[in-house]
């Protein structure tokens, strides 16, 4: 993932250089299982919520039993929680 997402100046007022924590939800394509290090690879579109554009990037699956019934290619909606510059995915559902 790039870290150096610009953020989405004139909402609120909040444009702070420390991320806090948020939730958004992401729409994108699986790239990448790996169950050995818990990360999923996503190559997703733009998830304002959390000020991202379109790209590939690996989460952290929280919990790990997200990962069952996922395969390579699956097109998936997701919940994505950022901690700083990593994230995680909270929730898949398909598409
Ligand atoms: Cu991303």
């Amino acid at each position: 993932m790039s870290g150096d997402v610009k953020g989405m100046s004139g909402m609120g007022g909040m444009d702070k250089r420390a991320p806090a924590d948020k939730t958004g939800q992401g729409v994108g394509v699986i790239t990448a299982i790996d169950t050995k290090a818990n990360k999923l690879t996503i190559q997703h579109g733009p998830i304002p919520a959390v000020g991202w554009p379109t790209m590939t990037m690996a989460f952290k699956a929280n919990p790990p039993t997200l990962f069952r019934g996922l395969r390579v290619g699956e097109r998936i909606g997701f919940d994505v929680q950022t901690q700083g510059v990593a994230a995680e995915v909270t929730a898949v559902r398909p598409q």
